[in-house]
């Protein structure tokens, strides 16, 4: 016998098979630079949900960046991103309003350019998330990024030293993570330089590897009025 909460989540799971979506524009400090400028883009809209898969670091098919420009920054700069379900900014919910669940916010540091690194291994520090804002009403950071036109926004901290990174944006979506695989993970990784900066040597993980399928934050009930939510991966650092 399946929980009302089940049934729910099957109909909407239904109802939301093709309501997906990519990160489509940056923004550096208010200007926004153009459909799919300096993103990695993938092949389609739909999500990585193993969280062991090489897929889970800049998307499907080892997203190179060969032909995609870096963006220059200052470090301290916001960069905004922003997402939407197809190529079209008004018309529809920018990420689907049922996809609930964090954000979150990465960034690798190339040994040489953004546009050939693979960033394998322990190269990922991150530096923004949101996860569960207000328990009632559940509002998630996703509900954010529905009201705000499918954006988000981090501010790259001053002390990291300059040079060539990937930013890798993501959304977990957690309408149907009550079993695993389920959650669904949608990623952005755009190529910029920080043409001024600092020193600092941030903490760093590996992804895939930072999250596990047992993770509490990526297999979840989100419709048992959650309390508390715990964000996957390590502390955010500020700088
Ligand atoms: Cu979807």
């Amino acid at each position: 016998m399946k929980t009302l909460a089940a049934l729910l989540a099957t109909a909407l799971l239904a109802q939301q098979t093709l309501a997906h979506f990519t990160m489509q524009y940056l923004w550096d400090n208010g200007v926004d630079q153009g459909l799919n400028n300096y993103i990695r883009v993938p092949p389609n809209n739909n999500p990585v949900t193993d969280v062991t898969s090489t897929d889970l670091t800049c998307n499907v098919n080892d997203l190179s960046g060969a032909g995609v420009s870096t963006l220059s920054i200052a470090a301290g700069t916001t960069i905004t991103f922003e997402w939407h379900q197809h190529a079209q900014r008004t018309g529809e919910d920018p990420i689907a309003s049922g996809h609930k669940g964090p954000v979150l916010v990465y960034l690798a540091k190339a040994p040489s350019t953004a546009a050939t690194f693979s960033p394998a291994g322990a190269v990922w520090t991150k530096i923004y998330q949101s996860g569960l804002l207000t328990v009632t009403p559940q509002t998630w950071a996703t509900d954010v990024v529905n009201a705000t036109g499918g954006k988000h926004s981090v501010t790259i901290p001053k002390s990291l030293p300059a040079g060539e990174y990937l930013l890798r944006a993501e959304i977990i979506a957690l309408h149907v993570a009550f079993t695993y695989p389920g959650a669904q993970f949608y990623i952005g990784c755009a190529q910029v330089k920080i043409t001024s900066g600092g020193t600092a040597n941030p903490p760093k993980v590996a992804i895939p590897g930072a999250y596990k399928p047992t993770d509490p934050g990526i297999t979840v009930n989100i419709y048992n009025n959650l309390l508390n939510y715990t964000i996957p991966g390590p502390a955010v650092w500020t700088g």
